[in-house]
């Protein structure tokens, strides 16, 4: 854990958490390996915040409530040493009713402190989480490195805050999704004012530290069950940069894994192979081993192998269905033979195959499910999970179950059950939360957590170098 200083701040920010222990134990539970500590990575776009900040001349300083056991009282206490002139929470839909309740906390005891929603779901819904959540002064729409100088500086000299561009304030009837167009233009992320050994990384990577990256923002795709939260206008950094980066990210904290958390990596592929050739010609695949996720279309053998020439350790893949027509209800425009395809070339190319089917999908029925987890067993993938679908606000999903469209009802309008497996947020007439939910165990029953090392070795014939090095 981190040693959080007293000094006073401009901004302090804030990832929530109201039952600090509960939320510890989430964590430990997502582990897929007992012997790391935990499998999170430092929230990037918190990371962006900080470095802006810093740019510019602000005192910034994040507190992860979760990872540093801050209850709200510690959060209360806290805020009173080091006095920020606004305290802004970052959450996603399942955080934010404990971002909105511990934000009605802080005002109840420091009325002068602003305090703000950002991140997803204030970002798809700003003025509905205005109105629902009393505690909070404003929010933020959007990608807010361009703004936050704006912003911290309108609240020093007491200015409205109405005119800052992607601020939404209860009375401003008109706003827009910030998005920042030149991402080359942004300082990288200040992991320096993280404890990393806090965050091992998102999945197995079996190295010492990993850290996220993005190489764009927004994606083009229309898949019904997905936020969009940077919107449909893919933007994205040149290679030059991004080595830029990987490279710090060695030679500043030690890094030895990176997990590029795209949207969609893999999009413009004469991009993608200019990385790879760089990342080889420039001895970085020998210093790191690196993750992404992809889809299934758009890829080949020789990508693949490539991938691993460079340092690429395992893809995670979004399969979602194995019907297709599952996969065209979805808009997700790939098939369940692209399926089949892209897993064995990545499979034959030496790569870590790590993917998901959603469970509950417009048009699925327990035959369908049945068929992603026969599918499942026959891919072999070294980690599958079977997520339960749940329609995020402003997601085509949702407005299908609203005009109940393929059957499909919600069960809860409240955002704390929207992570949680009960009571359960959506159904359909023809596959019950019941049904989900027990085909959910049956789908992980069939398809069982492997061991690393004997996955490795059955799949491969052979530990590979970096996983013999690795430390466990
Ligand atoms: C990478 C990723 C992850 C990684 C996170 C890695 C990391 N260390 O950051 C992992 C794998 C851990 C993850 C987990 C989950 N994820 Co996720 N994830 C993403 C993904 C693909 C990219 C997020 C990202 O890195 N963005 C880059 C940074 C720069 O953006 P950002 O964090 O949003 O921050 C910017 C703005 O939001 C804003 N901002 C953020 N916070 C604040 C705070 C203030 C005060 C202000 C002013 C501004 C501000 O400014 C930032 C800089 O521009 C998004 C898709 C997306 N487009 O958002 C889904 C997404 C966010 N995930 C989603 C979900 C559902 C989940 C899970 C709940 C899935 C699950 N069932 O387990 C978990 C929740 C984990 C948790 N701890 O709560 C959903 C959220 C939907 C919603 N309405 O809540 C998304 C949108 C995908 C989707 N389905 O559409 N995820």
């Amino acid at each position: 854990m981190k040693t959080i200083k007293k000094e006073t701040v401009d901004i302090l920010l804030v990832n929530p958490s109201l039952d600090v222990e509960h939320d510890q134990e989430k964590r430990i539970a997502l582990r897929i390996d007992e012997k790391i500590p935990n499998q999170e990575s430092p929230p990037l776009g918190i990371g962006y915040l900080l470095a802006v900040a810093k740019q510019h001349g602000f005192r910034a300083q994040f507190i992860d409530m979760a990872v540093e056991q801050f209850s709200v009282g510690d959060l209360l206490r806290h805020i009173s040493e080091v006095s920020p002139k606004v305290v802004g929470f970052t959450a996603y839909t399942i955080g934010i009713k404990s971002a909105g309740y511990i934000a009605r906390e802080i005002k109840k005891q420091f009325r002068d402190v602003l305090v703000c929603a950002g991140g997803v779901h204030a970002t798809v819904t700003p003025k509905e989480t205005l109105e629902e959540f009393e505690g909070f002064d404003f929010a933020v729409c959007g990608e807010a490195e361009l703004l936050l100088p704006e912003l911290i500086e309108s609240i020093e000299r007491g200015k409205p805050l109405s005119h800052v561009r992607g601020v939404v304030t209860r009375e401003k009837k008109e706003f827009s999704r910030q998005a920042v167009e030149r991402l080359d233009d942004l300082p990288f992320p200040a992991w320096e004012d993280f404890d990393l050994a806090d965050y091992q990384g998102c999945y197995p990577h079996r190295t010492n530290l990993e850290l996220p990256m993005t190489t764009s923002r927004g994606c083009p795709y229309s898949c019904v069950f997905c936020v969009r939260a940077f919107g449909q206008r893919r933007r994205f950094r040149s290679v030059q940069s991004v080595l830029s980066e990987i490279e710090r990210n060695i030679e500043d904290f030690g890094c030895e894994s990176i997990c590029f958390v795209d949207e969609t990596f893999m999009f413009d592929l004469k991009w993608c192979n200019e990385l790879f050739e760089q990342i080889i010609s420039r001895g970085l695949n020998k210093k790191i081993t690196w993750s992404c996720s992809t889809r299934v279309n758009n890829v080949s053998p020789e990508l693949f192998s490539l991938m691993k020439k460079a340092g690429c350790y395992y893809v995670f893949f979004g399969l979602e269905s194995s019907d297709d027509v599952i996969l065209k209800n979805t808009k997700k425009r790939i098939t369940s033979d692209q399926i089949k395809k892209a897993v064995k070339w990545a499979k034959e190319a030496g790569l870590i195959c790590v993917g998901s089917f959603i469970i509950g999908l417009p048009g699925e029925t327990e035959q369908t499910v049945n068929k992603n987890i026969r599918l499942a067993q026959e891919l072999d993938l070294y980690s599958i999970t079977f997520p339960i679908a749940v329609p995020f606000p402003k997601t085509a999903l949702r407005d299908m179950a609203e005009k109940h469209e393929y059957g499909l009802k919600i069960l809860s309008n409240n955002w704390d059950d929207y992570g949680k497996q009960y009571p359960g947020v959506m159904d359909s007439d023809n596959l019950s939360i019941e049904k989900r939910r027990e085909l959910q165990k049956k789908a992980y029953e069939l398809n069982p957590k492997k061991k690393i090392e004997e996955y490795i070795q059955r799949v491969f014939g052979q530990v590979p170098d970096k996983c013999e090095a690795a430390v466990i």
